[in-house]
């Protein structure tokens, strides 16, 4: 199953917002269903789309999300095979010993809680101290025994701990008064005794008040005569020979022995090169992934071997350098839904491209509705009305075609909506007011740079419903402006501050002498604002105008 992001691009307008999450539905309708489509965003909602989605009610803007480059999440492996900390390592070596595909496999705690991670180095490490050096000690879990590591049965629980840390010493083999003297060397350190049904040893035993007894080779039941009941440790009776139990007891050690400290935890959001990284820098087999402090997994060098792509469809933009979000050229792009000038990069394969020189990604996005039958909620026929009302300023834009008007005509009565320009001029009001905000933010909300004919330049444009307060900001816009063109690295920087209401807009911009002269529109008193009287679009209409500036 794919997941497939439907986005918008930087600094979001409504009709990108709109497209994103109308298209990511009418996909989940349309596409066969082992995909599913999410809208999202790459950039902070403006506050008019902000306050037209709260208007529209239940509906919610796309989430955002800060790139699209492959995290760790996407290989990060989940295994049903974990093991509790409490599990004899006998379990862990026969989950290795099974057609297992994992090198690594998850210790768990109380069911779900992660303790860490154990590998084969972590069981060979095991074996190779137990047979190095001294006479190793091991951590006895008594109801560790049976019934799956060690057949056999208890004929005592002693009152003594059901877990304890001892050497093994096995009897029997040696003669009577050479075991006790070993016996009796161990004082310190009293031995877990393995031994054949053996009074004299059996006795002996009970004596030092060793810890436990397991006595080996027990068909039915023991036949030595002594005083159990003196005897304050465990008796177990195994039914296998002695060198089957002496291997089986040191494999009823929990599990929890061979841990090792494991402080490299993976943040879910890691991205995927650096996680590969850190885990080939690392002493382990794999490292255990996180989110939000939550176990979500494991991953191994294995992988890594391959980087799955993430999966975009782009809406009302197609260039990937400029507007894309942050690492869409490592994605795969699968279709690009827009109205924008063609500057999409090559692809790998061949993908669904839709684009068409209309008002408004939204009216496309209402076309392929309509040309899948797909039904148009209420609800949803406000999204996309909101989207094309806004990107063609109510119809008004040059920008606005047939496709858009007759779109909006069909969106009314299904959004039962009757009257467009209240419609529009609710949802331009509640823009932010240029006076109260924070200039930098305004003028980087919806800001488009473009190099052009050796020069490089950016313009930003806001809708207003009134002009009347420009005298109180303009001063401030246009120091801020110079600003924002020294940190973008730009020759030139101008502000579109449009009117929807009465239709013209004022043009704020930085110095530019030699272009500057040559522009068609009228100065509006004092540096660097222009009254631009009919001009609703950037795109059409202040876009070309600049660029035939810049090629005199
Ligand atoms: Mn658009």
């Amino acid at each position: 199953m794919a997941e497939i992001f439907v986005c918008g691009h930087r600094n979001p307008d409504m009709d990108s917002i709109c497209a994103a999450y109308s298209y990511a539905f009418l996909k989940n309708k349309i596409d066969p269903p082992n995909n599913t489509f999410y809208p999202v965003r790459c950039g902070n909602l403006n506050d008019t789309t902000k306050a037209q989605f709260d208007r529209l009610g239940g509906v919610t803007p796309p989430p955002f999300i800060k790139d699209v480059r492959t995290k760790v999440l996407s290989v990060t492996r989940n295994t049903e095979a974990v093991v509790q900390v409490g599990d004899p390592v006998y379990n862990l070596v026969s989950f290795y010993g099974s057609s297992s595909k994992s090198s690594v496999v998850p210790v768990m705690e109380g069911g779900d809680q992660y303790r860490g991670l154990l590998s084969v180095d972590e069981v060979s490490s095991f074996v190779l101290k137990e047979n190095s050096g001294e006479r190793p000690i091991y951590h006895f879990v008594l109801d560790n025994f049976p019934p799956k590591v060690l057949k056999g049965s208890f004929l005592k629980r002693g009152g003594k701990s059901a877990t304890f840390d001892a050497p093994i010493m096995v009897g029997g083999a040696m003669r009577y008064i050479i075991f006790c003297k070993h016996m009796e060397a161990l004082e310190g350190r009293p031995p877990i005794l393995v031994v054949g049904d053996r009074e004299d040893h059996i006795r002996k035993a009970i004596e030092l008040q060793i810890p436990a007894i397991v006595l080996t080779g027990i068909e039915d039941h023991v036949t030595s005569n002594v005083d159990w009941d003196s005897y304050q440790g465990s008796v177990y009776l195994s039914a296998l020979d002695t060198a089957e139990t002496l291997r089986l007891l040191r494999l009823s050690v929990p599990v929890k022995e061979l841990m090792v400290q494991d402080p490299i935890k993976l943040e879910d959001d890691c991205l995927f090169d650096v996680a590969r990284d850190i885990l080939a820098d690392s002493e382990y087999r794999g490292l255990p992934v996180f989110g939000g402090g939550k176990y979500k997994g494991f991953v191994t060098r294995r992988c890594f071997l391959d980087r799955p792509k993430t999966k975009v469809i782009m809406v009302d933009h197609n260039e990937t350098e400029q507007g894309g979000v942050s690492g869409i050229d490592e994605a795969e792009v699968l279709e690009i839904i827009d109205h924008h000038r063609l500057g999409a990069a090559k692809t790998r394969n061949p993908i669904f491209i839709y684009c068409e020189p209309l008002g408004s990604t939204c009216t496309i996005i209402y076309k392929l509705y309509v040309r899948h039958s797909i039904e148009i909620t209420q609800q949803m026929a406000r999204v996309l009305l909101s989207g094309i009302v806004s990107d063609t300023i109510m119809l008004k834009s040059p920008t606005t075609t047939f496709e858009d008007y007759t779109a909006v005509q069909d969106l009314l009565v299904l959004g039962d909506v009757p009257d467009m320009r209240k419609f529009g001029e609710t949802m331009f009001s509640s823009g932010a007011s240029l006076a109260k905000e924070d200039p930098r933010k305004m003028l980087e909300a919806d800001f488009k740079v473009y190099r052009e004919l050796g020069v490089a330049f950016g313009i930003g444009q806001c809708e207003v419903t009134t002009l009347s307060d420009l005298d109180e900001y303009k001063d401030t816009y246009l120091s801020e402006l110079e600003m924002l063109k020294m940190a973008q690295g730009l020759d030139w920087a101008m502000f579109l501050i449009t009117d929807v209401v009465r239709e013209n807009s004022v043009l704020l911009m930085t110095s530019l002498p030699i272009t500057e002269r040559k522009l068609a529109y009228e100065k509006l008193g004092g540096e660097g604002k222009y009254s631009l009287p009919g001009v609703l679009s950037r795109k059409k209409q202040l876009l070309p105008e600049i660029l035939r500036v810049l090629e005199e």
